[in-house]
Formats: C-alpha cells, sequence, structure tokens
C-alpha cells in the first residue's frame, strides 16, 4: 500500500514512520510512504502557500493553487488514487475505518496548517474528511501519522504473519485483559497465580472474565456494542457482584 503524503513539514514524519515495525515494512517493501512537499508546487517566487482569509478574519488560508499541483501530480501517476483531508470536521477515525482503509492500494493524505484550506480545494479534490478526535492540533501531519500506523498494521505481513488475521477478533469491542511478565512479586504486588497454573482453558477463561471486567468499568459504551456469549453474560453477572481483591489479598487498583 503507497500513501502519499502532503504537507509543509515533511521532516516531522521521517523518525515517527522509519523507525521500529513501520520501518521494517517499507524495507519489505509492503507499504511504501513518499512525503511531497506542497512548497515545491507553488509558482510563486517566493514560494507562497498561504493567504489572508477574502472576508477579514484572523490567521491564513491555504491557497488552492499550489495544493491542485501537488494532488495533480500523483493523479498524473494514478488517477484513481483517492485524498482524504485531515480535519476535526471529518467523519471519526474508528477501527472500523482503518480496516476499510486498508484495502486500498494507493491514498494520498492533505495536512492542513494555519486555519486549513480554501474551501475550493475540498471541493474539487477530496474524496473524504477524516478526524482522528475532537480536539485540535497546530496541523493535520499527527493526524496523518496516526492514521497510517493503525491502517498499516492491518496490512498482511506488516505485524507478522498470524498476527493481522487475529485483529478481527481482537477488537470486538472488549478491551484486552492484563498481561504479566518477570517478576512474580514486584514490591508485594503479585502475578495473578492461575497464570502460572499451567491450566489453559483456567487461564482462557480468567483473561475473558478480566476483559470483560474491565470493559464494564472502563469502557461501558463498548460492552454495548461487543457480542456477548451467554458464558460472557454469565461471567459479568459475576463480576457485578464481584470480590476485587488480588492474589496478594491487595484491593485491586483496577
Ligand atoms: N483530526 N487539525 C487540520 C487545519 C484546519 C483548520 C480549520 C480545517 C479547519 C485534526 C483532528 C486537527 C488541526 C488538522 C487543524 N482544517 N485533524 N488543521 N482533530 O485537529 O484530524
Amino acid at each position: 500500500m503507497r500513501f502519499d503524503i502532503l504537507t509543509l513539514f515533511p521532516d516531522m514524519f521521517s523518525s515517527p514512520l522509519r523507525g521500529s515495525i513501520l520501518g521494517k515494512a517499507i524495507e519489505k517493501g509492503i507499504i511504501q510512504i513518499r512525503t511531497i512537499n506542497i512548497r515545491d508546487f507553488s509558482l510563486d517566487k517566493h514560494q507562497v502557500v498561504d493567504d489572508s482569509p477574502y472576508g477579514g478574519g484572523q490567521g491564513m488560508v491555504m491557497k488552492v493553487e499550489p495544493i491542485a499541483r501537488a494532488i495533480e501530480s500523483v493523479k498524473s501517476q494514478n488517477p484513481s488514487v483517492r485524498t482524504i483531508y485531515l480535519t476535526p470536521q471529518g467523519k471519526p477515525f474508528s477501527q472500523d475505518l482503518a480496516r476499510k482503509l486498508s484495502t486500498q492500494p494507493h491514498l494520498i493524505l492533505l495536512c492542513g496548517r494555519y486555519e486549513g484550506v480554501d474551501e475550493r480545494v475540498r471541493e474539487l479534490f477530496i474524496d473524504e474528511e477524516i478526524s482522528i478526535g475532537d480536539y485540535v492540533l497546530t496541523g493535520g501531519e499527527l493526524a496523518a501519522m496516526v492514521l497510517i500506523d493503525a491502517v498499516s498494521r492491518l496490512i498482511p505481513g506488516v505485524l507478522g504473519s498470524d498476527r493481522s488475521a487475529e485483529e478481527d477478533s481482537f477488537f470486538n469491542f472488549l478491551l484486552e485483559y492484563p498481561q504479566y511478565t518477570r517478576p512474580f512479586d514486584f514490591r508485594g504486588r503479585c502475578v495473578p497465580e492461575v497464570l502460572l497454573s499451567g491450566n489453559h482453558s483456567a487461564i482462557a477463561l480468567w483473561r475473558r472474565k478480566e476483559a470483560l471486567k474491565r470493559t464494564s468499568l472502563k469502557r461501558p459504551d463498548l460492552l454495548a456494542k461487543a457480542n456477548l456469549s451467554e458464558e460472557d453474560k454469565t461471567l459479568l453477572e459475576e463480576i457485578l457482584r464481584g470480590n476485587s481483591m488480588d492474589d496478594c489479598g491487595l484491593p485491586n487498583r483496577d
């Protein structure tokens, strides 16, 4: 899958996306990430990319021509590429949307700065507007990186073959169960004994119960969407009656 990022700050993308897992996926050729500096597409002798808004008001607006020329340069290589604009006005980003985008072969991500882009950019070139959340960033770059990260890990081969197949069941609107590694006892806080029992069905049951417990406590809104079995519902009833002591006999901080 290929991402073409249109930005005024291409340097922001180098270390976050080229490091660790995504860096390996790039080396393997599974994903391609290219940054395009919108400034390079300004015809102006001072390479101006912004201007004051018609009608007055504070701040600057990104001009239409450099963005149009940058998008058209990508489209000349692939006319069917879709263009996404990152903006708080967009459709809320979600695991479901990440999954849908991961099936696309090629995306253009437009990162806005200042007060946003000239409205005609939206009208003429944008196929989809996406928001990563209800807060205001200084630009679309971090939002684009969030999108690329979440989408890339769903592409087969990026995480390693079996992890991606697992994904659908993993995010079925339940939070993950608690994880532990050595040491067994850290300052008196012990690992739950069941995890050392070697009893795989008991471990699976404990994990399912903990996932249900966490979700009902921290994200009851997710629990309402989860696909719960009859056994899950029984577990939830136990939880709601629940004892919340851990194996050291200390009150559980969750
Ligand atoms: N999820 N931003 C876009 C420029 C802007 C300003 C006004 C439209 C209108 C964001 C988010 C986000 C900051 C990106 C403002 N665009 N992007 N930028 N939340 O906050 O995606």
